[in-house]
C-alpha cells in the first residue's frame, strides 16, 4: 500500500497527530504563505549578508544557521547559542511589514497543540528557528534522517525528544526538478552508517528497500513530515529551491511543541 500523504486547507490537531503516529508520511497545507510575498522574500534574502553556505553540505546555501552545522566544533556550537535570538529577529526583518511565515507556523501550533509550542532550548541556552535554503540548478539533498539526539549526543534534552517532524514553506521552486522524496523508513544508526555516502551527510538512495514518496511542492505552500523517515531533495534542474524551514520536537499529546533549525 502506498503510503499517505494528507493534504488540508488549515493546519489542524489532527493533521499532527496523524503524521506523528505514522498514519501519513507528509501533511501539506497548501497557500499557507501568500505566493507574491514568498518571491520577494527570497530575494530579499539572497541579497543579505547573512546569505552563506552549510559548514558541513557546501553545495547548499542558507540563510541562518542550522544547530546541525554547529556539530562540526565546540566554537561553532557557542557561536550558535550566542546569536540564535538576534538571527531570528534579522530573518524577521526579511518579510516587513509583514508576518513571517515561520512566526506564523510558531503561532499556529502554539494554538492548535493542547500544551502549546515554544522556542526550543538546549543546554539551558535558545535554540534558532526558521533556516532559509537554497538549492541551485543542480543541487539537491541526498537521502538523510534529521535527528537531533545524534547531533546532540548526550544532551538529555535531546535524547528524550520522542518524534520529530520537518516543516518546510516553499518560498520558491525551480522549473523541473525539486521534488521532495520521502522513504516509508527509518534507518537505526549503525543502518545509517553503513548506507553512508562517504565525506557526506547522506545516505545511498540505491541502497533503501522501499520506494519513496514523492512530493512537488508549490510556492507558498507548507508541508510538514517525520524527519525520521529517510527523506532527500531532488535537484532542481533550472532555475532556483528556495525554503523557509524548521524541525518541531514532539514528546506526545501531553507535552509543549519545541521548535528550532
Ligand atoms: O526542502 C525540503 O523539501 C526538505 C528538506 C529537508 O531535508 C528537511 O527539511 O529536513
Ligand atoms: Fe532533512
Amino acid at each position: 500500500m502506498k503510503p499517505a500523504v494528507m493534504v488540508s486547507n488549515l493546519l489542524n490537531q489532527e493533521g499532527l497527530v496523524a503524521l506523528m503516529g505514522g498514519e501519513v508520511v507528509a501533511l501539506r497545507v497548501p497557500n499557507f504563505y501568500p505566493e507574491d510575498i514568498c518571491i520577494q522574500v527570497a530575494a530579499r534574502m539572497r541579497r543579505s549578508d547573512m546569505y552563506g553556505n552549510y559548514v558541513n553540505a557546501p553545495e547548499i546555501a542558507r540563510v541562518g544557521q542550522a544547530f546541525f552545522e554547529s556539530v562540526a566544533s565546540a566554537r561553532l556550537r557557542r557561536i550558535y547559542y550566542a546569536r540564535a535570538v538576534e538571527w531570528i529577529r534579522e530573518m524577521r526583518l526579511f518579510c516587513e511589514p509583514y508576518l513571517s511565515p515561520i512566526d506564523k507556523l510558531r503561532l499556529v501550533l502554539d494554538e492548535i497543540w493542547p500544551s502549546g509550542s515554544r522556542l526550543g532550548t538546549l543546554q539551558g541556552k535558545k535554540m534558532f528557528v526558521g533556516l532559509a535554503r537554497f538549492f541551485g540548478a543542480g543541487v539537491g539533498a541526498e537521502p538523510h534522517q534529521d535527528v537531533l539526539a545524534w547531533d546532540a549526543p548526550g544532551v538529555e534534552e535531546a535524547e528524550s525528544v520522542e518524534g520529530q517532524l520537518a516543516a518546510n514553506i516553499y518560498l520558491m521552486m525551480p522549473q523541473g526538478g525539486g521534488d521532495l522524496l520521502i522513504w516509508p523508513m527509518t534507518l537505526s544508526r549503525e543502518e545509517y552508517e553503513r548506507a553512508g555516502i562517504s565525506g557526506s551527510y547522506g545516505v545511498h538512495g540505491s541502497m533503501l528497500a522501499h520506494d519513496p514518496v514523492r512530493i512537488s511542492p508549490r510556492t507558498g505552500e507548507l508541508i510538514l513530515f517525520n524527519s525520521n523517515l529517510v527523506h532527500a531533495v531532488e535537484k532542481a534542474r533550472q532555475g532556483e529551491r528556495v525554503t523557509w524551514s524548521c524541525f518541531v520536537a514532539s514528546q506526545g499529546v501531553d507535552h509543549t511543541l519545541m521548535m528550532w533549525s
